[in-house]
């Protein structure tokens, strides 16, 4: 990516946060090839190669038509040699020859496979790879292979937790989450945030986040909602992180998506009201649901950060860093020329900080 300085006003920013992108994308024949190259490198270990394929997808993602030309490239941020080959290849011929052959290499279908298990990383996937392990079942035949108690859920529920989650699906566990977080402090509250609130109609699972209006409450309150779904007979998994936010350790230097909060990954059963499930006899759906309880005054920097895109909130970190002086992190926003954290109770106070236009939820979807 080239400085944005060095552009004119007009053009499209190196930098995501810069960016409007909706859902609507205009150049899906682009970025989907884009994106299997960017997984392939991803599967394999190589995460900055990688995350140059995603970058360039996501500049194609924010633009307001699609290309037609070749020549349309030429002024695009972010586009290395390699991704206009690739581009120009899919204009003249209507596919990419790598793309095809990635897609049907064994290696890549086999540990896009594994890593679709909830707890399976690319670590343990290439790991079954290279013993030779091809399919679900020789995994969990292979007498070698332990699982741990997350790979075992998310085997367990892989057929439901393997199928998006839709929005119609996540209300209905926001009732069900608002219910519980209330009965346990009736002043808590509960919003949807991740894909959901970028306003994507499907999502590998649903994102709350919990706001507790008195100090100290937000650590008790993801224990008690625990309980109350265990009682409730509805949780089919849960592994609870506690807290271990520490205000004396602010500005914490971690710039990717981690952060201290208390939170909790869940598999829920979501009862559906018509049709049972005939197959399978059951009357209910496992859903990924994860639940995160910032401090109060720590709210609209979590909302922010769980909010998304990921990519979108990298180049808002790496924006504030390398343009600004200013270090953002899901905690704060601390500025290192005058050494203080600013304050903000909204969003839009965050993008004032840092001098940028604000860019609603649903223009995230970088
Ligand atoms: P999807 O579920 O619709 O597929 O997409 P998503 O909602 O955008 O992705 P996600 O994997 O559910 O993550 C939502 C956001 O949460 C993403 O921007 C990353 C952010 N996030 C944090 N901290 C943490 C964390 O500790 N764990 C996880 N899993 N996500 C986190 O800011
Ligand atoms: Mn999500
Ligand atoms: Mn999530």
């Amino acid at each position: 990516c080239t400085h944005p300085s060095a552009k004119p006003e007009s053009a499209v920013s190196p930098y995501a946060c810069q960016r409007r992108t909706t859902l609507d994308n205009h150049n899906k024949i682009f970025t989907d090839a884009l994106e299997v190259l960017a997984e392939n490198l991803e599967l394999s270990g190589n995460q900055g190669p990688s995350l140059a394929f995603r970058k360039a997808a996501s500049v194609l993602k924010s633009l307001p038509a699609a290309l037609r030309r070749q020549e349309e490239t030429q002024h695009l941020p972010c586009l290395g040699e390699h991704s206009r080959a690739i581009i120009e290849e899919i204009s003249e011929c209507g596919s990419s020859s790598r793309v095809e052959e990635i897609l049907n290499d064994e290696r890549y279908r086999t540990m896009k496979l594994f890593s679709s298990v909830f707890g399976v990383g690319p670590k343990t996937a290439e790991n079954w790879f290279c013993r030779g392990l091809r399919t679900f079942e020789q995994v969990l035949s292979e007498p070698s292979v332990r699982l741990n108690r997350m790979q075992t859920a998310g085997f367990l529920f892989y057929e439901d937790i393997s199928k998006p989650v839709s929005r119609t699906e996540a209300s209905a566990l926001k009732i069900i989450v608002e219910e519980a977080v209330i009965c346990v402090n009736p002043s808590a509250t509960v919003s949807i945030t991740g894909g959901f609130r970028r306003g994507k109609e499907f999502g590998h699972d649903v994102d709350f986040i919990i706001k507790t209006p008195e100090a100290g409450q937000e650590d008790v309150i993801l224990p008690a909602v625990i309980k109350r779904f265990k009682s409730q007979n509805i949780l089919l998994y849960s592994d609870l992180q506690e807290s271990t936010f520490d205000l004396r350790k602010l500005p914490t230097h971690c710039f990717d998506a981690m952060d201290h909060f208390g939170k909790c990954f869940l598999i829920m059963k979501l009862k559906h009201e018509q049709e049972m499930d005939a197959r399978a006899g059951k009357d209910w759906k496992a859903v990924r649901v994860d639940l995160v309880a910032p401090p109060l005054e720590r709210f609209t920097y979590a909302l922010l950060g769980w909010t998304g895109s990921t990519l979108f909130l990298r180049d808002l970190r790496r924006f504030a860093r390398l343009e600004r002086g200013k270090l953002l992190d899901n905690h704060a926003l601390y500025d290192k020329a005058t050494n203080t954290f600013l304050p903000a109770n909204t969003e839009e106070d965050i993008f004032a900080h840092l001098g940028l236009e604000y860019i609603e939820p649903w223009q995230r979807n970088a």
